[in-house]
This record gives structure tokens, C-alpha cells and sequence, in this order.
């Protein structure tokens, strides 16, 4: 048994994954939301939910007090693009957000999760099989939390114990929550385009590749590295997962096979090309398959699949 906080649990990882932990844990799961995110339907009515604003401290340790809270989901962030035009407050949440959790952990001896990201890296870091341990130097406000972040929680680890975990997610693809403000996000839209009829206009030139991977896989990383026997970490803050990378010719010809009629347009945005530039095309996840397991179960046939029949049903 576990009790479970999921702070930012009504955003994109956060509402289902709070979701897939209620599935799993009899104890306390408790969907952590802030006023204007506030949760609905099965969120909301699957177990107790807290206000609970990472940017203050006191809000941690008052739900984590009244639950019982053992572990922390920390998936409060603003995504990469929408980062740049409110850095002050991505520096707030990402890392004073981070720290308010890792001193309520260290008073309350809770473990935490913290997602960093692909966007970890930088134009100097190896971009194909981007290593585990390597240069990051990234220049997003995004990326620099990120890295902040990971070198914040292993110092709380090495320095107080605090059982803290974390993976570098690549671009999340799902047909739930629609993501908001990040560079990989056109991976998600142009399903949705595909089974409405729509022209997809790409934001993203042809040719850049980023990793990406299916929400399923993505829930999995973060369960089973809280699962995991720490006796094999060598890492910990944060390990590279991967299951899939593409650019987007790629991804639209996937799609044509099912749907022959979709059309593709490419609308450029410097901004999200600039950061899409800067990101790993493929990482290197050995790391993680050796320290604890990790094993995708999704490519990108069988998620396209899964996508397309999802969202038919959803946007009928
Ligand atoms: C973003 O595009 O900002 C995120 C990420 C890869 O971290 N999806």
C-alpha cells in the first residue's frame, strides 16, 4: 500500500496517471490540483483531492500530513514554448516549486518523483543516442529548470536520503488529456486533425526528428522507477527512457496508411523549431533497461493504431 500525492494531477501526465495509480493502490491517491485546474468526473470522483499549489510549501505539508502521504508525484511544470514567455514563473514552479516538495519530503520522509526531459539537453549534447551522462547545457528557461531539477534531487538524495526518482520523458503522445504549450505537441495534434478531416497545419520543419513515446509506456516508466529496487541504481536523477523517434514525414505517412485522404501543411514557428533544433533526435536508454527494467511495449505502428481508434470514438 502506498498514499499517493500527484501534485499538478488535472494536467496532461497528471490525469491519468492519477487515475492508473488509483487503479493499482489501495491506499490514499490524492489528485492534487490548483484553483482555475480544479478536477472533474473520474478524477475527481475516484478519491480525495486537495488544493494543493507547488508553489507553496505549506499546501504540500498540510495534504501530506492529513493523507498520510508516503510518495510524491511532482508533475507540476510549464511546457517548453509556453516557458519562454513566462520564464519568472517556469523558474517558480519547476524549481521553487521542486524545492517547496523536497523539504516537505525531507520533514515528512516521503519519496518523490520529478520528471525531467528531453529538453534537458542542449545544442551541444550528442543529438543521435544522446548518452546518459553527457553535456547539458540546454538554453530553454524549460530545459533549465530541468536540469536544475535533476541535479536538485539527487543532492537531496546523496545529502538527506530522500528517495528521489526520476526519468527524462520524451514528447507524450495520448488521445485524453491534450498537452499545452510544448514543442513536441504537434505530435499529438495531427491525429486529432486526421480523424476530424482537417488540413494539419505542422509547426515543425521536416527532417527533425525528436523521441517520442505512447502515454501507456510513459505511466509504466513512472510506476515501475517508483517500484523499483534501488540496490541496481547507478542514476537516479534522471534516466533517459526512449521507445520511439520521428520526424514529421514520418509520422504523416503512418498516418496515411490508415487514413489515405489527410493532408499535411507545413506552418512554421521559429520558436518551437529553435527548441526542436536544440533537442536529442533519439536517446540512449540502456541505462534504464539495465538499472531497473525499463522495456517500451509501444513503436509507432501499434500506437497509431491505438491513437486513431481512440479518438474516432472520442470525437464521434
Ligand atoms: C515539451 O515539448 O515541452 C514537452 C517535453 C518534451 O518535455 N513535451
Amino acid at each position: 500500500m502506498k498514499n499517493i500525492l500527484v501534485i499538478g494531477a488535472t494536467g496532461q501526465i497528471g490525469s491519468e496517471l492519477t487515475v492508473r495509480l488509483r487503479e493499482i493502490y489501495t491506499g490514499n491517491v490524492v489528485c492534487g490540483y490548483i484553483k482555475g485546474a480544479e478536477p472533474q468526473g473520474l478524477l475527481l470522483e475516484g478519491g480525495p483531492s486537495a488544493e494543493v499549489d507547488i508553489t507553496d510549501a505549506r499546501q504540500i505539508a498540510e495534504a501530506v500530513d492529513k493523507y498520510k502521504i508516503d510518495t510524491i508525484y511532482n508533475l507540476a511544470a510549464l511546457l517548453s514554448a509556453v516557458a519562454e514567455s513566462k520564464p519568472q514563473l517556469a523558474w517558480r514552479i519547476g524549481v521553487g516549486g521542486l524545492f517547496n516538495t523536497l523539504e516537505v519530503a525531507r520533514e515528512k520522509k516521503c519519496a518523490v518523483f520529478t520528471p525531467s526531459s528531453i529538453g534537458s539537453f542542449g545544442k551541444n549534447s550528442p543529438h543521435v543516442h544522446t548518452p546518459q551522462d553527457t553535456i547539458q547545457r540546454p538554453e530553454t528557461i524549460y530545459g533549465i529548470t530541468k536540469v536544475t531539477g535533476e541535479m536538485l534531487s539527487d543532492y537531496y538524495y546523496r545529502r538527506f536520503g530522500v528517495d528521489t526518482r526520476s526519468v527524462r520523458f520524451p514528447g507524450l503522445i495520448s488521445y485524453v488529456a491534450p498537452p499545452g504549450g510544448g514543442t513536441t505537441d504537434y505530435a499529438v495534434h495531427i491525429y486529432y486533425s486526421a480523424v476530424k478531416g482537417e488540413v494539419f497545419k505542422c509547426p515543425i520543419n521536416p527532417g527533425t526528428f525528436m523521441d517520442m513515446m505512447y502515454m501507456p509506456d510513459a505511466l509504466r516508466a513512472a510506476i515501475e522507477i517508483m517500484e523499483a529496487d534501488p540496490s541496481k541504481f547507478v542514476h537516479r536523477n534522471s534516466f533517459n527512457i526512449a521507445s520511439m523517434g520521428f520526424d514529421p514525414e514520418i509520422i504523416y505517412s503512418k498516418i496515411k496508411e490508415y487514413v489515405p485522404e489527410f493532408k499535411m501543411e507545413y506552418d512554421h514557428d521559429p520558436l518551437r523549431q529553435a527548441i526542436a533544433d536544440s533537442w536529442p533526435d533519439s536517446l540512449d536508454d540502456s541505462c534504464a533497461r539495465a538499472e531497473w527494467g525499463w522495456k517500451p511495449e509501444y513503436d509507432i505502428d501499434k500506437m497509431t493504431v491505438d491513437m486513431l481508434s481512440h479518438l474516432r470514438k472520442k470525437l464521434d
